[in-house]
């Protein structure tokens, strides 16, 4: 089965937090290989435009200031159904939701509110591609792909 490239990315929160920042580097590590990772810190336009799907939303206002509050880390990440993969280790959005449903998801460990939920993950093929454009527009996945590693979709 083809390896497959993911978003992952350590929200503001999470950062904030050494020892939470530690905790999840490390999962990542475990269970993926790291193809790219950066960390950065948005303007508000850029958590606008990244969130712009769920513009209106009750929480959007709030996700867009949280987002765009402090560092971030990013990770293009890979591995065989690394979309699922990664979004099983995170668990579920609703912080209460994950911490009764799966404890052990990074969410359920490590989540404070529904906002501030500690990490990212692209949650399909199409918005993997969208998403790591956005955090890594240097990276030409297509390319990297073909070139560097036959066996590797998006
Ligand atoms: P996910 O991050 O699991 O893909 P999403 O795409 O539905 O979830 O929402 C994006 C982010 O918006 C989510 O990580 C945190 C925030 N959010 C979503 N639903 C929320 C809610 N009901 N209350 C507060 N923040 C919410
Ligand atoms: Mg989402």
């Amino acid at each position: 089965k083809a390896l497959q490239l993911t978003l992952a990315v350590i929200k503001p929160d999470a950062v904030a937090h050494p020892l939470i920042l530690e905790a999840l580097h490390q999962k990542i590590v475990e269970n993926f290989i790291i193809i790219r990772k950066k960390d950065l810190t948005w303007r508000r336009g850029d958590s606008e435009r990244f969130y712009a799907e769920h513009a209106g939303r009750f929480f959007y206002q709030r996700l867009v200031e949280f987002m765009s509050s402090g560092p971030m880390r990013a990770y293009i990440i890979a591995r065989e159904d690394a979309i699922t993969h990664w979004r099983g280790m995170m668990g579920p959005t609703k912080v209460f939701r994950a911490r009764y449903t799966s404890p052990d998801s990074l969410r359920g460990q490590y989540g404070l509110t529904d906002t501030r939920n500690t990490t990212h993950g692209s949650d399909s093929i199409e918005s993997a591609r969208r998403e790591i454009a956005f955090f890594f527009p240097e990276f030409l996945a297509d390319t990297w792909m073909k070139m560097e590693e036959p066996g590797f979709r998006l």
